[in-house]
Protein backbone atom coordinates (compact mmCIF):
# COMPACT_ATOMS: atom_id res chain seq x y z
CA UNK A 1 0.00 0.00 0.00
CA UNK A 2 0.97 3.26 -0.68
CA UNK A 3 1.07 5.63 2.17
CA UNK A 4 -1.28 8.33 1.33
CA UNK A 5 1.03 10.95 2.64
CA UNK A 6 3.27 9.95 -0.45
CA UNK A 7 0.39 9.17 -2.82
CA UNK A 8 -0.92 13.05 -2.70
CA UNK A 9 2.77 14.45 -3.00
CA UNK A 10 3.19 11.88 -6.45
CA UNK A 11 1.10 10.65 -9.31
CA UNK A 12 1.71 7.54 -8.21
CA UNK A 13 3.33 6.59 -11.82
CA UNK A 14 6.61 8.20 -10.24
CA UNK A 15 6.65 6.62 -6.87
CA UNK A 16 9.50 4.01 -8.38
CA UNK A 17 11.35 6.58 -10.43
CA UNK A 18 12.06 8.87 -7.24
CA UNK A 19 14.45 8.01 -4.35
CA UNK A 20 13.93 9.45 -0.97
CA UNK A 21 16.54 10.38 1.74
CA UNK A 22 15.95 8.37 5.06
CA UNK A 23 18.01 8.20 8.55
CA UNK A 24 18.16 5.30 10.75
CA UNK A 25 20.16 4.81 13.80
CA UNK A 26 22.08 1.77 14.69
CA UNK A 27 22.54 -0.43 17.76
CA UNK A 28 23.86 -3.57 19.62
CA UNK A 29 25.07 -4.77 23.02
CA UNK A 30 25.65 -8.17 21.97
CA UNK A 31 28.12 -10.27 20.72
CA UNK A 32 31.20 -7.63 18.97
CA UNK A 33 29.07 -4.60 18.85
CA UNK A 34 31.48 -2.60 16.44
CA UNK A 35 31.81 -5.89 13.82
CA UNK A 36 28.33 -5.94 13.77
CA UNK A 37 27.40 -2.19 13.27
CA UNK A 38 30.51 -2.26 10.37
CA UNK A 39 28.96 -5.40 8.39
CA UNK A 40 25.26 -3.70 8.73
CA UNK A 41 26.46 -0.78 7.24
CA UNK A 42 28.63 -2.84 4.71
CA UNK A 43 25.33 -4.71 4.37
CA UNK A 44 23.45 -1.78 3.76
CA UNK A 45 25.65 -0.43 1.12
CA UNK A 46 25.22 -3.23 -0.46
CA UNK A 47 21.58 -3.39 -0.98
CA UNK A 48 19.68 -3.11 -4.00
CA UNK A 49 17.76 0.19 -3.88
CA UNK A 50 20.04 1.76 -1.15
CA UNK A 51 23.06 4.01 -1.35
CA UNK A 52 24.73 4.79 1.98
CA UNK A 53 25.25 8.05 1.95
CA UNK A 54 26.91 9.20 5.06
CA UNK A 55 27.55 7.52 8.55
CA UNK A 56 28.55 9.00 12.02
CA UNK A 57 31.03 8.00 14.20
CA UNK A 58 29.91 5.01 17.05
CA UNK A 59 29.42 6.00 20.52
CA UNK A 60 28.85 3.79 23.90
CA UNK A 61 25.77 4.63 25.31
CA UNK A 62 24.04 3.56 28.57
CA UNK A 63 21.34 1.40 28.00
CA UNK A 64 17.40 2.79 28.71
CA UNK A 65 15.32 -0.16 29.68
CA UNK A 66 15.89 -3.08 31.38
CA UNK A 67 19.84 -3.73 32.96
CA UNK A 68 22.03 -4.62 30.26
CA UNK A 69 25.10 -4.07 28.33
CA UNK A 70 26.16 -0.47 26.97
CA UNK A 71 25.43 -0.32 23.62
CA UNK A 72 27.28 0.89 20.79
CA UNK A 73 24.92 3.49 18.59
CA UNK A 74 25.55 5.29 15.59
CA UNK A 75 23.54 6.76 12.57
CA UNK A 76 23.24 6.48 8.75
CA UNK A 77 21.45 8.72 5.99
CA UNK A 78 20.75 5.91 2.82
CA UNK A 79 19.10 7.27 -0.18
CA UNK A 80 16.45 4.56 -1.18
CA UNK A 81 14.46 3.57 -4.04
CA UNK A 82 12.17 2.00 -2.08
CA UNK A 83 8.38 3.64 -0.23
CA UNK A 84 8.82 3.63 3.63
CA UNK A 85 7.21 -0.29 4.48
CA UNK A 86 9.84 -1.68 1.93
CA UNK A 87 12.61 -0.42 3.33
CA UNK A 88 11.24 -0.92 7.24
CA UNK A 89 11.23 -4.68 5.80
CA UNK A 90 14.68 -4.28 4.36
CA UNK A 91 15.82 -3.13 7.73
CA UNK A 92 13.97 -6.12 9.78
CA UNK A 93 15.48 -8.79 7.29
CA UNK A 94 18.99 -7.51 7.91
CA UNK A 95 18.68 -7.53 11.93
CA UNK A 96 17.30 -11.56 11.41
CA UNK A 97 20.28 -11.97 8.90
CA UNK A 98 22.40 -11.13 11.98
CA UNK A 99 20.54 -13.22 14.38
CA UNK A 100 18.07 -10.89 16.12
CA UNK A 101 16.05 -12.59 17.95
CA UNK A 102 12.96 -10.46 19.39
CA UNK A 103 13.19 -11.47 22.89
CA UNK A 104 12.43 -8.59 26.02
CA UNK A 105 10.89 -5.73 25.27
CA UNK A 106 13.76 -2.86 25.48
CA UNK A 107 15.94 -6.00 26.00
CA UNK A 108 19.82 -7.11 24.32
CA UNK A 109 20.04 -7.38 20.92
CA UNK A 110 22.95 -8.10 18.57
CA UNK A 111 21.28 -5.13 16.04
CA UNK A 112 18.87 -2.64 16.32
CA UNK A 113 17.87 -0.49 13.01
CA UNK A 114 15.28 1.97 13.69
CA UNK A 115 13.91 3.91 10.78
CA UNK A 116 13.99 7.47 11.66
CA UNK A 117 12.97 9.50 9.28
CA UNK A 118 12.34 9.01 5.78
CA UNK A 119 12.62 13.01 3.50
CA UNK A 120 9.80 15.12 5.56
CA UNK A 121 7.35 12.61 5.60
CA UNK A 122 4.81 11.90 8.54
CA UNK A 123 3.06 8.70 8.66
CA UNK A 124 1.11 6.78 11.21
CA UNK A 125 0.75 3.03 10.71
CA UNK A 126 0.39 0.63 13.00
CA UNK A 127 4.00 -1.12 12.38
CA UNK A 128 5.58 1.69 11.56
CA UNK A 129 5.64 5.49 12.74
CA UNK A 130 7.92 8.34 11.20
CA UNK A 131 9.70 9.91 12.76
CA UNK A 132 10.38 7.84 14.74
CA UNK A 133 8.25 8.65 18.06
CA UNK A 134 11.07 8.74 20.76
CA UNK A 135 13.99 9.92 18.39
CA UNK A 136 13.43 13.60 20.24
CA UNK A 137 14.14 12.05 23.43
CA UNK A 138 17.33 9.81 22.88
CA UNK A 139 20.87 11.18 23.34
CA UNK A 140 21.67 8.03 21.42
CA UNK A 141 20.16 9.02 18.61
CA UNK A 142 20.82 12.95 18.87
CA UNK A 143 23.99 12.53 18.63
CA UNK A 144 24.89 10.78 15.98
CA UNK A 145 22.42 11.90 14.04
CA UNK A 146 23.49 15.67 14.66
CA UNK A 147 27.20 14.74 13.26
CA UNK A 148 25.68 13.77 9.53
CA UNK A 149 22.20 15.55 9.12
CA UNK A 150 22.12 18.50 11.93
CA UNK A 151 19.66 20.85 9.46
CA UNK A 152 17.30 17.70 8.94
CA UNK A 153 13.87 19.56 10.19
CA UNK A 154 11.82 16.62 12.36
CA UNK A 155 8.46 16.49 10.75
CA UNK A 156 6.20 16.76 13.66
CA UNK A 157 8.17 18.83 16.34
CA UNK A 158 9.11 21.03 12.92
CA UNK A 159 13.17 21.48 14.84
CA UNK A 160 16.34 21.08 13.06
CA UNK A 161 18.51 17.88 14.94
CA UNK A 162 20.54 20.20 16.10
CA UNK A 163 18.51 22.23 17.71
CA UNK A 164 16.89 19.11 19.56
CA UNK A 165 20.18 18.32 20.92
CA UNK A 166 20.55 20.47 24.15
CA UNK A 167 16.84 19.27 25.30
CA UNK A 168 18.08 16.01 26.06
CA UNK A 169 21.35 14.48 28.56
CA UNK A 170 24.25 13.52 26.57
CA UNK A 171 26.44 12.73 29.50
CA UNK A 172 25.95 9.30 29.18
CA UNK A 173 27.02 9.44 25.23
CA UNK A 174 30.69 8.51 24.80
CA UNK A 175 32.48 8.55 21.10
CA UNK A 176 34.46 5.37 21.08
CA UNK A 177 35.18 5.20 16.90
CA UNK A 178 35.10 8.94 14.61
CA UNK A 179 33.43 8.29 11.64
CA UNK A 180 35.69 7.15 8.69
N1 LIG B 1 17.74 0.45 22.19
C1 LIG B 1 16.72 -0.05 22.81
C2 LIG B 1 16.56 0.02 24.27
N2 LIG B 1 17.55 0.77 24.91
N3 LIG B 1 19.54 1.99 24.95
C3 LIG B 1 20.58 2.52 24.29
N4 LIG B 1 21.50 3.19 24.97
N5 LIG B 1 20.72 2.38 22.94
C4 LIG B 1 19.81 1.70 22.20
O1 LIG B 1 19.96 1.60 20.96
C5 LIG B 1 18.71 1.13 22.86
C6 LIG B 1 18.60 1.30 24.26
C7 LIG B 1 15.65 -0.70 22.07
O2 LIG B 1 15.75 -0.55 20.73
MG1 LIG C 1 15.63 0.66 18.89
MG1 LIG D 1 14.09 -1.52 16.53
Amino acid sequence: MIPIEIEKRLPIADVSNKSARSAIALGSNMGDPQVILAAALETLAQTPGIILEGKSSLYQTKAIGPPQPDYLNGCAILRVAMLPQALLATLLTIENKFGRVRQEHWGPRTLDLDLLLYDDLILNEPNLQIPHPRMHKRAFVLVPLAEIAPTWIEPVSEQTIQNMLPEVDCSDVHLVKVNN
